[in-house]
């Protein structure tokens, strides 16, 4: 595991650099929309910042009042990623997003596209992040897979740049946004907090009186579709001793008119089933299936590498070209169960 400790070199690039494009992983949730919160603390401090994100409209009452803005390309713009370890899943412009597919289609898989010349379609200046698995793409790196959540990092992040600005950073807007990202990456304090996870909730709870049951309420809201797509999830939940997994197929999730994003978070029912690992598949209207792995006080980081997927210790993705490779998953996600 990598710790990239270009912390202080982070910092000062936000310092000193006037104007910034901050950008996020596609299919943003609420711990990714904490880039309205840097955001309007960078505009706080009087800099022009842009801002490259899908967090999905849900959400929206997560979007702090930043003011989007425009940079001006005649002049310096630093580059910042924001909790995306995986370059490939960066909201990053169109032109961008097309060479990026051209150079995994003709790799065959996407951890097998070269790195460096990956990164060298948009070379980014900073990377704030907190997945094990981001190999560091930027000039300067702040990645720490201890924290909780990128959320917790920005807290961090804004309590130092208040002592060197003098300027008070902590909005009731951006409290909100930095809360709902470390209580939704952890499930509200249930995954991978240390004591920092709860001093940087209790920085914030200092600085702002936050609505939480309002603000849980809104996280735990979803939409008919959602409760319909899980009708097939539990439909075609399977178990192995130690093993959980269901299958949403491209017809059901059209059918019931779910956003993909929102297909998901069902994620959350699957892991109700007593096992050690639970992995749902998730077929896209390309046929590509998107696999999301839960371990259950078991790590399954290592299980999604095999496979060319990435993310957390207990929490990853994996992107398979089509069924034919669900079955070889199933098997390997099985014996992965049994090791555990
Ligand atoms: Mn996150």
């Amino acid at each position: 595991m990598t710790v990239y400790q270009d912390y202080e070199n982070v910092k000062s690039q936000l310092l000193s650099e006037r104007q910034f494009v901050l950008v996020t992983h596609r299919r943003g949730d609420a711990d990714s929309a904490c880039v309205f919160a840097l955001a309007e603390a960078l505009q706080i401090l009087d800099k022009r910042v842009e801002v490259l994100h899908d967090v999905p409209g849900y959400l929206d009452w997560l979007f702090a009042p930043y003011r989007q803005q425009t940079v001006d390309n005649s002049q310096p713009v630093c580059f910042v990623a924001l909790d995306t370890g995986n370059y490939a899943r960066l909201a990053l412009p169109k032109e961008i997003r097309e060479s990026v597919g051209e150079m995994i289609r003709a790799a065959g898989r996407e951890d097998q596209v070269d790195q460096g010349a990956l990164h060298a379609l948009l070379p980014f200046d900073l990377v704030i992040d907190h997945h094990a698995s981001n190999p560091g793409y930027g000039r300067y790196n702040w990645i720490d897979p201890k924290a909780s959540s990128t959320s917790e990092l920005l807290t961090m992040l804004l309590l130092d740049l208040e002592r060197e600005t003098g300027k008070s950073l902590f909005t009731e807007a951006i409290c909100q946004s930095l809360f709902a990202g470390i209580v939704s990456d952890t499930q509200w304090f249930l995954r991978d907090t240390t004591a920092r996870t709860y001093e940087m909730a209790g920085v914030i709870e200092q600085r702002a009186t936050l609505d939480k049951p309002d603000i849980a309420a809104n996280l735990m809201q979803r939409s008919p579709a959602y409760f319909g797509l899980g009708s097939v999830l539990r439909k075609n939940v399977r178990r192995t001793e130690a093993l959980a997994w269901s299958f949403l197929d491209r017809a059901s999730i059209r059918a019931y008119g779910a956003e993909p994003e929102e297909a998901a978070l069902l994620i959350e029912e699957l892991e109700k089933v007593p096992c050690k690992i639970a992995v749902l598949f998730i077929e896209e209207e390309s046929g590509v299936i998107r696999v999301r792995l839960r371990g259950k006080g078991v790590p399954i980081l290592e299980l999604a590498k095999r496979h060319g997927g990435g993310g957390h210790l207990r929490r990853a993705g994996v992107m398979l070209k089509s069924r034919q490779e669900v079955a070889r998953f199933v098997e390997d996600a099985a014996k992965e169960s049994m090791r555990a």
